[in-house]
């Protein structure tokens, strides 16, 4: 209809229609897709990649995975949306059955990550006013340096990425700010001021390029949170549901936060569903008016939620993304190349950094050249390149990217 006096609409036709019609806050890479299936992705050429940012990380289970699209269908064929001003018959099932499967007491279901953020920080603070006994007003919540956590005024209030928060102030109150992966500076600030509610943080920074702290850190950030009585928030909106290689990247190091974020792959990419969980101490702190969304909790997202989760079950992805995630970092440390300065992750949430400077395009111009060889990656941050693959990929289509990425860097070198 919109192409009616075209007899071929090309790639470029799509691109310049967004180009023209949408906000122009994304710079993507120049490939229009149109279909996916498990590992793949099409463009509307017929051209196949693998997805190797898989939406952002949100599609663990891979594309259009059959029996979460199965859900979305049949459910949506019932009933979608009641509000919560009414109980449906999906959502107490959902609540048991994550709640059980993670070991907390209670779950808050939202929609998107950084309203799971949002939700977190209410809870802290309603919890150190009620709880912990600070004076109304005066809470503070730690974060990290080349922390993301969403696109929220709060959220942006909390970044160091000038390109997040430039321009947009002013900003949230009652935030401070840490070194990442600095146990010492951490406890400094905890000793400093009494009024600290919680500590928020990634266990794996996944925007600021897959940033994974020194062993012992997660354990180091438990102890500090108990002795100094600060809530420990995780965001693992990135990092869970089997992308590092276990449920959550803190079962990495067997510690609990008092509060967890989900998000992304909890619906397996198919609708916003988010989630926020901790026990009843914590929970019970917001009273019925006092939080929630239009959205959050409906039918469909909580008969799909489980789906997305029992696939992470049934099909073992935390295991598949532990043993793939390590042949991958293994082989791509082997590729006799000046090109990747560093490969880095944890199960299949990795990184490689190329060896140029941030506003180098040359990163940029490498993953167009995957592109062109059939694997599609986008660059952060000028100079990394995240390579999360979904979880359901095979060891043999795993080697067929290495071959990719391989094949990638000879021709790539070749010309520079
Ligand atoms: C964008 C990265 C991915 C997140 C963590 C909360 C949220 C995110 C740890 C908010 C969102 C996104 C959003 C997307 C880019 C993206 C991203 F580059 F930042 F690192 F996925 F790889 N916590 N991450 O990573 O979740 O509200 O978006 O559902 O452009 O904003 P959301």
């Amino acid at each position: 209809f919109k192409f009616f006096m075209k007899t071929t609409v090309t790639a470029n036709d799509y691109m310049a229609l967004e180009d023209r019609y949408g906000a122009h806050n994304y710079h993507p890479m120049p490939v229009v897709l149109n279909r996916g299936e498990g590992v793949f992705v099409w463009d509307i050429d017929g051209k196949r990649y693998y997805d190797f940012l898989f939406s952002f990380s949100a599609v663990n289970q891979g594309h259009c995975h059959p029996r979460i699209v199965q859900t979305l269908i049949d459910q949506a064929q019932v009933l979608t949306l009641t509000s919560r001003a009414f109980y449906n018959d999906a959502l107490g099932e959902y609540e048991q059955y994550i709640t059980k499967l993670l070991g907390y007491d209670k779950v808050l279901p939202m929609n998107t990550g950084v309203e799971g953020g949002e939700t977190a920080i209410k809870l802290a603070r309603k919890w150190a006013y009620t709880k912990k006994g600070i004076a109304e007003n005066q809470a503070k919540v730690v974060f990290v340096e080349g922390n993301f956590w969403g696109r929220t005024l709060a959220a942006i209030s909390a970044s160091t990425d000038p390109s997040s928060y430039k321009g947009f102030g002013p900003y949230m109150p009652g935030y401070l700010i840490v070194p990442y992966n600095d146990l010492v500076a951490l406890e400094k600030t905890f000793q400093a001021d009494p009024t600290i509610a919680a500590f928020m943080v990634e266990p794996i920074q996944g925007e600021a390029g897959v940033v994974v702290p020194h062993e012992g850190y997660l354990q180091g950030v438990r102890r500090l949170c108990d002795q100094y009585n600060v809530l420990f928030i995780a965001d693992e909106v990135q990092t869970g549901l089997a992308r590092t290689g276990k449920m959550l990247c803190c079962d990495h190091e067997n510690v609990k936060p008092d509060i967890l974020i989900l998000g992304k792959a909890l619906s397996g990419g198919v609708l916003p569903v988010s989630a926020v969980l901790a026990n009843d101490e914590v929970m019970l702190c917001i009273k019925p008016g006092e939080h929630g969304s239009t959205y959050g909790g409906n039918p469909l997202a909580c008969r799909v939620a489980m789906a997305a989760l029992s696939v992470l079950v049934d099909e073992k992805l935390a295991e598949n993304s532990e043993r793939l995630g390590k042949i991958l970092r293994d082989e791509l440390r082997a590729i006799p190349t000046q090109l990747i300065k560093t490969v880095r992750g944890k199960g299949l949430l990795n990184a490689i950094v190329i060896d140029c400077g941030e506003d180098d395009p040359m990163a940029w111009d490498f993953c167009l050249a995957l592109m062109k060889n059939g694997l599609l990656a986008k660059p952060t941050h000028g100079n990394k390149i995240r390579f999360a693959p979904p979880l359901v990929i095979t060891e043999e289509q795993l080697y067929d990217c290495i071959g990719i990425i391989r094949k990638t860097i000879a021709e790539f070198e070749a010309t520079l």
